[in-house]
């Protein structure tokens, strides 16, 4: 059977608003995407994942839709996005819209409406009880929110602002099919779909006495009890009328369920986003807390999601960054002596494995943490929340500016780094995030030019993608389990391997071929590495963070 295109296909994910401003305002545009085109194309990538462009009051960055039939004006007309698509496709590139359906804006005309009076016939397009129970906003505070108007409390898994939809009403689930075959009809080549596994709420709402955290209320909502359901019907009305790329972006999810959602006899999604192995800095699952990461549950991580997803029939959306994460080359590379090689092997570590590599802006020139270092810098609704919270919960103000420098997401939403100009390149306004002072020494224009640059390294790896089936098809071997320090796995089909062997760390490290490789010893050649003189299998001390792709065949 031919293999569906997204299969062999490099996902570049858009921020607009950091993206490429063209009219001064600070803030990036659409037309600024369509200035950029040519850049992606010589990067090589097939597919664009915008994030979300529809009106929106902005509270969450356009996370909280108030019409999903208009485009945010400071990004641009619905001319320009058709001509966006049309200027994609004249390359070869489809673009993915990322689509908000778990809940709207509380500016949106539906919630207006529903809570306008108990009776009105949007009320029921929401969750309203009258008394809440204990669980917690991730966000911060309560997840319900008093209404006067109606004595009626509304859910909000997020911002008070962002408001969540009831699936359980069948009208609910007509007028976002519908709203999605709108988009499929403009052209559009696919949906990556925000938190798509908290739709299907245990209707019960009960309180959460749970062990994890008093009110967590995860396991009321999360991959819940009809959410399967709800997502085979999305497929039947929208996605097996188009061959779409759909990603549900899961949060807190099990490789049991993102099989299911990803296996196409299930007939869900084509595949799933997970974020366990970006939870290895979060000591005891606290985010909020300055920590180093654990090296080996990272590799372990990884590796179970290679290997049973492959054995279940899913398919992995893989990725290091995006708009919610710090930078990985800040995180899990070392961004001052050795950013250049350390970014160059996270690439590699990740695009060696099976799924569908994604690539979030400035990522592939090895972008760094800005290193902000003053609340007034943060824009983010998530991090301004957690600085109160903490502050007026007694810590020092130093300690929580020092654990928003780690782990805010704005570490990742500062502007792109085009070039060594003001601004970086990115606007000839006032930026309406400041731009991370490296942006002279670190840009696009720099990497472009350098062969040896992360740029050219990214560029490589996604032309191996186009030519190397194995790297789609082949399966996914552990090796070293407990090694402190590299991380090596081999892609295996029944003609030929890849053998990846990456070093973590910044020292020399000493690595012994397994016994189990020993018939490669001879056979294997160098295919990809971040040094110029990487040694031959027969030779095994890796440098900082070196990272070599072995063919053997
Ligand atoms: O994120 C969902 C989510 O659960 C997390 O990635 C969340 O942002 C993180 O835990 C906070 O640190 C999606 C979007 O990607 C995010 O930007 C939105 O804010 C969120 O949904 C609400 O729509």
């Amino acid at each position: 059977m031919e293999q569906p295109w997204w299969k062999k296909s490099v996902v570049y994910q858009i921020y607009p608003k950091s993206f490429k401003d063209t009219t001064g305002s600070g803030t990036g545009d659409l037309n600024g995407i369509i200035e950029k085109l040519d850049y992606l194309k010589l990067l090589g990538v097939d597919v664009i994942w915008l994030t979300p462009i529809y009106e929106s009051p902005q509270k969450d960055n356009g996370y909280d839709i108030s019409d999903y039939y208009k485009i945010h004006e400071e990004y641009g007309s619905l001319e320009d996005f058709e001509r966006l698509l049309a200027e994609a496709h004249h390359r070869d590139v489809k673009i993915i819209m990322d689509i908000v359906v778990n809940h709207t804006s509380t500016e949106h005309g539906w919630f207006k409406q529903a809570r306008s009076s108990k009776d009105n016939v949007f009320r029921d397009f929401y969750i309203w009880k009258d008394k809440p129970n204990n669980w917690k906003s991730k966000f911060g505070g309560s997840a319900w929110k008093y209404d006067e108007e109606t004595n009626q409390h509304y859910l909000h898994l997020f911002d008070v602002t962002q408001a969540d939809l009831n699936w359980e009403n069948e009208k609910v689930r007509e007028k976002v099919y519908e709203m999605m075959n709108y988009w499929f009809d403009k052209g559009v080549d696919g949906f990556r779909l925000d938190v798509i596994n908290l739709i299907s709420k245990n209707q019960d709402f009960p309180d959460d006495d749970g062990t994890v955290k008093p009110g967590d209320g995860r396991r009321f909502y999360t991959d819940g009890p009809r959410v399967h359901e709800f997502l085979q019907e999305m497929n039947r009305e929208v996605f097996s009328k188009h061959e779409s790329l759909t990603v549900g972006e899961m949060s807190s999810t099990s490789i049991d369920h993102c099989i299911q959602y990803s296996n196409p006899e299930n007939k869900e999604l084509s595949m799933t986003f997970n974020f366990h192995h970006l939870k290895v800095d979060y000591p005891e699952g606290e985010k909020w807390a300055v920590a180093d990461f654990d090296f080996v549950a990272l590799k372990r991580i990884l590796s179970e999601w290679q290997i049973r997803m492959h054995e279940g029939g899913g398919w992995n959306a893989l990725f290091w960054c995006n708009h919610d994460q710090p930078r990985i080359v800040s995180r899990y590379g070392n961004d001052g002596k050795f950013r250049e090689q350390s970014a160059k092997m996270l690439a590699t570590v990740i695009h060696c494995m099976q799924g569908t590599p994604y690539i979030y802006q400035g990522e592939e020139f090895g972008m760094t943490n800005p290193g902000f270092g003053h609340i007034h810098e943060y824009r983010d609704v998530e991090s301004l929340n957690i600085y109160k919270e903490l502050t007026q919960a007694g810590m020092n103000e130093e300690e929580v500016l020092a654990i928003l420098n780690q782990k805010s997401r704005d570490n990742s939403r500062t502007p792109v780094q085009w070039n060594s100009t003001e601004n970086a390149g990115f606007t000839t306004g006032t930026p309406w995030i400041n731009v991370a002072q490296n942006y002279k020494h670190i840009n696009a224009e720099n990497a472009v030019q350098d062969k040896n640059s992360v740029f050219s390294h990214y560029q490589k790896l996604i032309s191996l993608r186009k030519t190397m089936n194995i790297l789609t098809d082949g399966d996914y071997q552990w090796i070293d389990e407990e090694h402190p320090a590299i991380f090596a796995y081999t892609r295996n089909t029944e003609n030929e391997s890849l053998l990846v062997v990456n070093n973590f760390y910044g020292t020399d490290t000493e690595w012994v071929l397994p016994e189990e490789m020993e018939f490669a010893r001879h056979k294997a050649t160098v295919l990809l590495s971040n040094y110029e003189d990487s040694p031959t299998l027969a030779k095994t001390v890796l440098k900082p963070y070196e990272s070599i792709v072995y063919h053997i065949k």
